[in-house]
């Protein structure tokens, strides 16, 4: 990695957005530069009526940026918002530095982030499909040779080949995490006929998933005070207070705005939250931007197709809380059934004994006509796994009314087929 870049921020302040709400940003903006390893030497805000076509911001606020950048010695410009392919080329041409925006800046992060090969895999097909409009003419290709932040993934070399081979490794890609992904799909079905429930962590990035994941299970799963700490999905057993196993998944955290290009290339990932059983949303109490961050995570899973699944929201770090009495409001404001602090292994039980009661609260009623010869072992399943209500014994058969938890349902059903 190179020396810390200095890095200079630029916001633009629309009419609809509050003042404090783009500071916000800005404070995220920053905290990204920093995971990304750079610093930032200074902010700019500019505030229009609407972004211009040609350079988001006024044609005299890049050229005051192009100076600024020479005082302080910058060696990229980041901006808060997306900016098109031509804003982004208009902008060097008159800055003379790199310029990237906060999507290109989180692709950087997951380039770095990347360990496994599916992980790998998806951060460069979303960075190709980043790139791939913003290849044209030599300037910007040979401007993005120096190196650093907004560079990394795909490697240098990658950035000099034309267009079709560039869609040529897309396509490529795109059938390797397809493979990756049905892979997943197989692991997951066959996790489907041990009913055991899947519970997956979800939640803002850096919001404490990670730690909780620890706590619960043993697991040693990297912790880090930084956005984006865990990309891959992690797996562990966990076994809850009346001796039930679920299986509880650690993955990706959530941020505002987060590149469309990235929620595609890790459907293979995010699918982890998607087939899960439940959700388990924990929420930074700490965090000044806390409604605004739940709402996204929120948004999030709406746009995956998540939202009606059965969550249990978790405020986490209310040891920060220098004022306890706030825990209530943030628990109104936030939706969160449960305060803890997963640091200091605060209420965790309180958590289990709630996760336990929503599973409780997914079973379902069955009635099953079981053959006299049960050779299939159902009874002792559904003894296993939950508890018969009735049972009525006719001449040929059982029927036998019960409660079993959903995917013990799905399973006796297909096992009987009735
Ligand atoms: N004070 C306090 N800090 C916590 C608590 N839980 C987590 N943290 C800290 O918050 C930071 C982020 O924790 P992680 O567990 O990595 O968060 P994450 O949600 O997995 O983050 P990403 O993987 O980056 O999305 C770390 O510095 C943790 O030590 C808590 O209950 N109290
Ligand atoms: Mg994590």
């Amino acid at each position: 990695m190179p020396a810390k870049e200095q890095v200079l921020l630029v916001g633009l302040k629309l009419p609809e957005v509050k003042n404090y709400e783009l500071e916000d940003s800005l404070d995220e903006l920053e905290q990204l530069v920093c995971t990304a390893g750079g610093r930032v030497g200074a902010r700019i805000v500019q505030e229009r009526t609407k972004p211009t076509s040609a350079y988001f911001i006024g044609k005299g606020k890049a050229e005051h940026i192009h100076n600024v950048c020479g005082e302080l010695d910058v060696d990229l410009v980041v901006f808060d918002d997306n900016l098109t392919p031509g804003q982004q080329r208009n902008l060097e041409r008159i800055i003379k530095a790199k310029v990237i925006d906060r999507t290109g800046l989180i692709l950087d992060i997951f380039a770095q982030r990347a360990h496994t090969k599916e992980g790998k895999l998806q951060v460069e097909l979303a960075q190709l499909q980043y790139l791939l409009p913003r290849l044209v003419g030599k300037g910007l290709i040979l401007s993005r040779l120096g190196g650093g932040i907004g560079t990394r993934g795909p490697g240098e070399t990658q950035l000099e080949v034309d267009r079709r081979r560039i869609r040529t490794r897309i396509a490529k890609i795109k059938k390797d995490v397809e493979r990756v992904r049905n892979h997943r799909r197989l692991y997951r079905e066959k996790r489907r006929l041990a009913p055991i429930p899947v519970i997956a962590l979800v939640g803002y990035t850096n919001a404490g998933k990670s730690t909780l994941l620890n706590v619960l299970s043993n697991a040693e799963v990297g912790v880090q005070d930084k956005l984006f700490a865990t990309l891959d999905p992690t797996t562990r057993r966990l076994r809850l207070p009346n001796g039930q196993m679920v299986l509880i998944t650690d993955t990706v955290g959530f941020i505002n705005k987060l590149p469309h290009q990235l929620v595609e290339a890790f459907k293979s990932t995010l699918e982890e939250v998607t087939q899960a059983d439940m959700l388990l949303h924990i929420i930074d109490a700490a965090h000044p931007d806390i409604e605004q961050q739940t709402a996204t995570v929120k948004r999030i899973l709406l746009e995956l197709g998540a939202a009606d699944k059965q969550v249990v929201s978790v405020l986490n770090k209310t040891d920060k809380l220098k004022n306890k009495s706030l825990v209530k409001c943030l628990a109104k404001i936030t939706d969160a059934q449960l305060a803890v602090s997963a640091l200091y292994q605060h209420n965790i039980d309180k958590l289990l004994d709630e996760i336990q009661r929503q599973l409780a609260y997914m079973r379902k009623r069955i009635t099953i006509n079981l053959p006299y010869e049960d050779t299939k072992g159902i009874l002792s399943l559904i003894h296993n796994k939950g508890r018969v209500l009735k049972s009525e014994y006719l001449t040929d058969k059982i029927v036998i009314e019960a409660e079993v938890d959903s995917k013990t349902a799905v399973i006796i059903e297909a096992q009987i087929g009735n």
